[in-house]
């Protein structure tokens, strides 16, 4: 039996992105299963590499229940960022660069000398070397925001891009630091880093073990999104986005007409 067509899937989602044009779910009708999204994501990458991007860091998805009601997805999945995808704290995005933007309140980790995969990531400290307030935007390529496991896997999980706020060095404890997004200055939603696995701290384990699944080493230097504490909400036009963590302080963002 012929498998599914990664490279023609690739091309069809990298060009909804590009095109910021939204496109029918693909996974059932194509037979993609998981492990063959990953393929397409990664497909997805080298697309990307191929114009010039450079790869910085990994996301997670679907890391608190919120977010897993929200879509209707309950496994915990990851994608790729990249330097294209990363917009300064505090600058501007175009909403019509995207398709039907959502952004969401975050904590992003620096990372450091990183463990074996296997090898157990007690030693917190020196896996990361700082921590930060973030934002993600995501994206859907698929109509509607609707789509399955394979589908959000396939499309890079939605990443658009992300903005860090000023990173510190990592507090005593992150297991319970209130979490807040604010649109125009009024509380839009309301969390805490408790939401993200129980501590975003897991969500590194969990993104070290499933990227070693694929082939893929965290590295030094990288970013690393622990996955939203909160649903998302629509980016409207003129919005300014603020996340606020306790203890880590605030990232913003701004969306142009
Ligand atoms: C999938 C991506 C989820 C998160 O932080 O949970 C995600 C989506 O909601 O479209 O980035
Ligand atoms: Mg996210």
């Amino acid at each position: 039996m012929i498998g599914p067509d990664i490279a023609g899937i690739a091309e069809k989602l990298g060009a909804a992105a590009d095109t910021a044009t939204a496109i029918p779910q693909l996974a059932a009708e194509t037979g993609l299963d998981v492990d063959a999204a990953y393929e397409v994501q990664a497909a997805l990458l080298k697309r990307r590499l191929d114009r010039g991007e450079r790869l910085v860091g990994l996301k997670m998805g679907l890391t608190s229940k919120a977010k897993m009601a929200q879509v209707g997805v309950d496994e915990v999945i990851w994608g790729r960022l990249t330097d294209v995808m990363r917009v300064a704290d505090g600058g501007t995005v175009d909403v019509a660069d995207f398709i039907h933007p959502r952004v969401e309140p975050e904590v992003a980790f620096l990372l450091d000398r990183l463990p074996e995969p296997g090898e157990p990531v007690g030693a917190f400290g020196e896996a990361v070397r700082a921590v930060a307030p973030a934002i993600e935007l995501i994206d859907s390529r698929y109509a509607n925001f609707s789509f399955s496991l394979p589908d959000v896997v396939a499309d890079n999980t939605s990443a658009a891009a992300f903005v860090v706020g000023p990173w510190s060095p990592v507090p005593d404890g992150l297991d319970n630091l209130g979490v807040l997004l604010e649109i125009d200055g009024r509380v839009a939603q309301v969390g805490s880093t408790a939401a993200i696995l129980g501590d975003p701290r897991r969500a590194l384990d969990e993104g070290i073990r499933l990227a070693a699944r694929h082939g893929v080493r965290l590295r030094e230097g990288w970013v690393f999104l622990a996955g939203a504490a909160t649903a998302a909400v629509p980016l409207r036009p003129g919005a300014h986005v603020r996340a606020v963590v306790e203890k880590l302080g605030t990232a913003s963002l701004r969306a142009g007409s």
